[in-house]
Parts: structure tokens; C-alpha cells; sequence
């Protein structure tokens, strides 16, 4: 049994996921979170739904233990907040883990940096509302109605059937934790759960024991720090936490030459059923679904995949989302996924 790092040669060192757990605290909130999806998950079942868990939103890397500074993964949340809205549109209950504050389904309509809803609420002052008689009654600018009426009645539907449930992370510990700890969970579902792994999770970290417990001073001149390398999470996730669930994984690149090169290894090393893979600069309108050739017997052959490029028009249609598209793809796919089993 390994418990201890391993040096990779060259610098920092990596862990496999049965160290890093073996050594990193779990965050003081995870047993309560864990509570709710199991209480969520037998709710789902004996309604018999399928469930998706939605992992949205970057994970952040601490400096400190007292933290003031820390390493951000770029994610506003809107894949992952966006596509939690299709999923359940589609019929599935959703477990939507994501940063605090990033994107959330529904509210995301209504974000405070693009649509703020402070601009779209009036005081009409010649009216009195029910509850004062001092205060005047506040308003929809009628343009907005037509929009928030569709977003408030689904966001209302959907908290009467209890089919989402929200948990948060914040640093990629807590990320990884909930991770394992929601995937084993979700494993009494068996084909009929899918995972939509859309978060941004950093690569790298820096363990507890070699954290600074104070915040870093400065006047020493430049900062270095050597930071290890995040178990690759994916492997203990197909091979033994969730044997039997549908696995979507996100690649995001920024060199348009990596992207398929960089999706077919990671369907190699861990054996799941789509890569979605994503430019940086093009992921609101174009993605790669990268998956095993059905009729191939060696995943391990580059020639044993198949891409299928997913593409919108926004010029044509400024409103559509891609997320629409994708998540109809994978609705699709994974009811082939079910129907195989028998
Ligand atoms: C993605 O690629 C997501 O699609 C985005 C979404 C983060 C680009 P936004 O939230 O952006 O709509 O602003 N997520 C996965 C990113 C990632 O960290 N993937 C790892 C990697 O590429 C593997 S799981 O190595």
C-alpha cells in the first residue's frame, strides 16, 4: 500500500489518490453534505430518475492556511450552470457541485456582472404595496417579464420536485473529497447516473504539511514555490468508485493542436465514455465529443476513437446555447449506455 509520495524525478512530487486522501484533511462540512445526497439519492431512486452530478465552476489552491492568497482556475460556471438547466429539462435530477458563488442554475439568468436585476425592477410610487402602506410597490420593467416568468416558473417546478440538490467547494481538497465521496454515493444508481465533469480543477497543489501557516511576507524578493501534483482523479473514479456510470469529462485547451490529442489520452489512461474537448476561445460555440469506437476492442489505439464535432451559429441564432445541444448528445448516448447493460 503506498502511503507515502512518490518523487517524480524531476520536481515536486506526485500523489496516487489513496495518499493524498491518506494525508489531506477532508473539508469540516463533508458529512453533512454527504447526508443530503444520500437522503437525495433514495428520493431519486424511488422515483425512479436518473441522476446526473454537474461539477462546475474552478477550483482554488491556498497558500496559506490563514488564507489571504491563492491560485485560481479560470470558470464563470456558465457550462456547467447552463447545462444543469438542460439536464433537468431532460427529465434527470441534478447534484450541482460547484464554487461557491460561481454560476448557479436559473440565478445565473440574472447575474450580477451581465444581467443585473437591480436594472429591471421599478418603484412605481403611485401605488402602496400589500405589506406597508408606506412603501411603494416595486415593479418588473415589462420587457423582462416575458423571460422572468419562464425562468422564476421552471427554477419554482423544479424546487417542488426536489430534483436538484447544491453542494459547494472551494479549493480543489474540497473538491476532490466530495468528489469521491458523492461518486460513491451515486454508485447505488448503477448505469442509470452520469457524470458531467465541467469543473476546472487545478493540476497542481500544495500540500497541507508544506503550507505557510501565516500569510507569505514580502521583502525577501521573488516567491518561489514548488508546488505537487493532483492525483489524477479520474482513474479511482471509473475503476472503483462508480464502476458502472456514464463518465463525461471535460479537456480545455488553448493550443487548437493539443485538443484531440490531449482527449484521446485521457479516454486512454482512464477508460471513461466521452472526453468533451473545448478551445478556450471557441467553447461557446464549438466542442469535440471524443468517445471509444463502439466496434473497437483496443482503447488504447489513437485509431480506436471517434470525434464528432458539436458546432452552433451564433450569428444566425445569438440566443441558442450550446449546452442545449450537448446535453441532448449525452441524454442520447447515455440511454444507449443503459440499454446495453441488459
Ligand atoms: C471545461 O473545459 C469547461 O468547459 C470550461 C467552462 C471551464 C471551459 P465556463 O465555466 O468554462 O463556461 O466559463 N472544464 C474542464 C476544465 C479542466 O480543468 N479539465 C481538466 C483538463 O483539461 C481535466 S478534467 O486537464
Amino acid at each position: 500500500m503506498a502511503t507515502s509520495p512518490q518523487a517524480d524525478g524531476e520536481s515536486g512530487t506526485v500523489f496516487s489518490a489513496e495518499t493524498y486522501f491518506a494525508t489531506q484533511p477532508p473539508p469540516s462540512s463533508l458529512e453533512q453534505d454527504v447526508a443530503r445526497v444520500k437522503e437525495f439519492l433514495q428520493r431519486q431512486l424511488q422515483d425512479g430518475r436518473k441522476v446526473v452530478l454537474v461539477t462546475s465552476g474552478g477550483t482554488t489552491v491556498p497558500l496559506e492556511l490563514n488564507v489571504v492568497r491563492f491560485l485560481d482556475n479560470f470558470s464563470a460556471g456558465t457550462r456547467g450552470a447552463t447545462s444543469a438547466e438542460y439536464f433537468l429539462k431532460a427529465g434527470y435530477a441534478v447534484i450541482f457541485m460547484h464554487r461557491q458563488f460561481s454560476l448557479q442554475p436559473f440565478s445565473r439568468h440574472y447575474s450580477h456582472s451581465t444581467h443585473p436585476f437591480l436594472d429591471f425592477l421599478e418603484i412605481d410610487e403611485s401605488s402602496q404595496s400589500a405589506t406597508s402602506a408606506s412603501s411603494p410597490r416595486i415593479t418588473v420593467r415589462p420587457s423582462e417579464e416575458p423571460q422572468l416568468v419562464e425562468v422564476l416558473s421552471t427554477y419554482k417546478a423544479v424546487h417542488r420536485a426536489g430534483t436538484l440538490l447544491t453542494l459547494n467547494f472551494v479549493t480543489v481538497n474540497d473538491y476532490l473529497w466530495l468528489l469521491r465521496a458523492v461518486s460513491q454515493e451515486m454508485s447505488i444508481l448503477g448505469r442509470s447516473c452520469l457524470y458531467y465533469l465541467a469543473a476546472a480543477v487545478s493540476d497542481f497543489f500544495l500540500p497541507r504539511q508544506k503550507m505557510s501557516v501565516h500569510k507569505i511576507q514580502s521583502g525577501k524578493g521573488s516567491l518561489h514555490i514548488e508546488m505537487d501534483q493532483v492525483p489524477k482523479i479520474l482513474k479511482p473514479l471509473v475503476a472503483e468508485w462508480t464502476r458502472e456510470g456514464f463518465i463525461v469529462s471535460f479537456k480545455l485547451e488553448t493550443d487548437p493542436n493539443l485538443l484531440l490529442p490531449k482527449a484521446c489520452q485521457a479516454l486512454a489512461r482512464y477508460g471513461h465514455q466521452v472526453v468533451i474537448g473545448n478551445d478556450l476561445h471557441r467553447r461557446k460555440f464549438e466542442v469535440v465529443f471524443v468517445s471509444p469506437k463502439s466496434s473497437s476492442s483496443s482503447a488504447s489505439q489513437p485509431s480506436a476513437y471517434e470525434e464528432s464535432w458539436l458546432r452552433i451559429d451564433l450569428n444566425k441564432d445569438p440566443h441558442k446555447e450550446i449546452e442545449e445541444d450537448i446535453v441532448a448528445e449525452l441524454v442520447k448516448r447515455h440511454e444507449g449506455w443503459i440499454r446495453n447493460a441488459t
